[in-house]
């Protein structure tokens, strides 16, 4: 399971910056050949200590992180969703992602060419938004169309599924946001079917530096719960290769502000990592929170889920104090779990399976 997030925004708002610098910090394909190889995606490793230590304590000859996809398309602008420039096609080409980040221009240098008369982030989102919205509205229009025949002729499925699509074009019509609504679970089945642009997780990535940001707009952003953060998106690429203390000799945090948006998707999206361990390689795993071990085995290989007897676990910071697998076993930190465990963030496993 490789996660993907779309990168959306106005043109010259630092899209294809934040884009290079993706692409510079990109894995090599050998250690990754699941990767799609296309130039508008760039494929980054999740940063992960743990891995790292895992793979000292079993002197592991491979690391895999996990991954996670940045899919690229060109600038956004008023009416892109009727096909005004190309961004109608691009659009459909963040369909498959899993979340979204909006790239809102916060930097003010004069020289660049603002599609906006002003520094207006929020004005940015709303274009964006309604932009995404009207997109949506199009996809549910054309399928209820599509299902009128089914629903007169009282077809059960069709009927629920032509009024949670109702429900979804008058908000829509509102000028809401899919996911900011609520939903019963059917519906919420039903409407993941049809991947909405608005249905999905955001990220705002004010673009520029804090001292640009006017901290009334900040307050919004807060006051409101929407997930953002703020990265100068064009210091960060010349920052690549940096290591901690290149960072701090030049002001920066020591994080890699990348890694932070990378950390930052993760939680949005409710995902927890879990670990396999031993002398081939150290491997990092991603799920959904709540995933049971069958399932959890399932990721790795689908005859794990299939033939599942149980699974031993242990937290990784566990393991590190037994200083080994046969020493874990011997104290008996190993734990037994059956088909109901529920796998927890950190955990690193070994099925056992028939
Ligand atoms: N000062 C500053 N300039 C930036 C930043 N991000 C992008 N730029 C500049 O803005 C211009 C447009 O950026 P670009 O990434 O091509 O925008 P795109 O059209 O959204 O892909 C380029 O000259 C960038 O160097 C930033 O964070 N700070
Ligand atoms: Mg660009």
């Amino acid at each position: 399971m490789s996660l993907a997030i779309g990168i959306v925004g106005l043109p010259n708002v630092g899209k294809s910056t934040l884009f290079e610098t993706i692409t510079k910090k990109q894995v090599s394909r050998e250690n990754y050949p699941f990767c799609t190889i296309d130039p508008n995606v760039g494929v980054v490793a999740v940063p992960d200590e743990r891995v790292d230590k895992l793979a000292d304590l079993t002197h592991s000859l491979k690391k895999i992180y996990t991954t996670i996809e940045f899919v690229h398309i060109a600038g956004l602008v008023k009416g892109a969703s009727q096909g005004e420039g190309l961004g109608n096609q691009f659009l459909a080409n963040i369909r498959e992602t899993d979340a979204i980040v909006y790239v809102l221009r916060c930097f003010h240098k004069s020289d660049i060419v603002n599609t906006l008369n002003t520094i207006d982030p929020l004005l940015e989102k709303e274009t964006l938004e309604t932009e995404l919205m009207l997109k949506d509205l199009e996809t549910v229009d054309k399928r209820l169309v599509s299902l009128e025949k089914d629903v007169k002729s009282g077809k059960k499925e069709a009927v629920v599924e032509y009024n949670t699509l109702k429900k979804a074009q008058n908000l829509l019509h509102q000028g809401q946001l899919l996911l900011d609504a609520s939903w019963e679970e059917e519906e919420k089945k039903i409407l993941k079917n049809f991947q909405f642009l608005t249905f999905k997780p955001r990220i705002y990535l004010l673009n520029g530096l804090k001292e640009e940001i006017d901290p009334q707009i900040m307050k919004v952003f807060a006051d409101n719960n929407w997930t953002y953060l703020i990265i100068d998106v064009a210091t960060e690429l010349d920052a690549v290769g940096f290591n901690a203390a290149d960072r701090e000799a030049i002001g920066l945090p020591k994080e890699s502000e990348l890694d932070a948006l990378i950390k930052t998707s993760y939680q949005l999206l409710d995902l927890i990592t879990f670990f396999t361990t031993g002398p081939d390689e150290t491997r990092a795993w991603t799920i959904k929170k709540g995933t049971k071990a069958p399932q959890a085995g399932g990721v790795i290989h689908s005859d794990f889920e299939k033939n599942f007897i149980k699974a031993e676990v242990i937290n990784w910071q566990k393991l590190l104090e037994a200083q080994g697998w046969a020493e874990a076993r011997e104290k008996g930190w190993l734990r037994l779990e059956g088909k109901d465990y529920e796998v927890q963030d950190g955990d690193v496993i070994i099925i056992k399976h028939g």
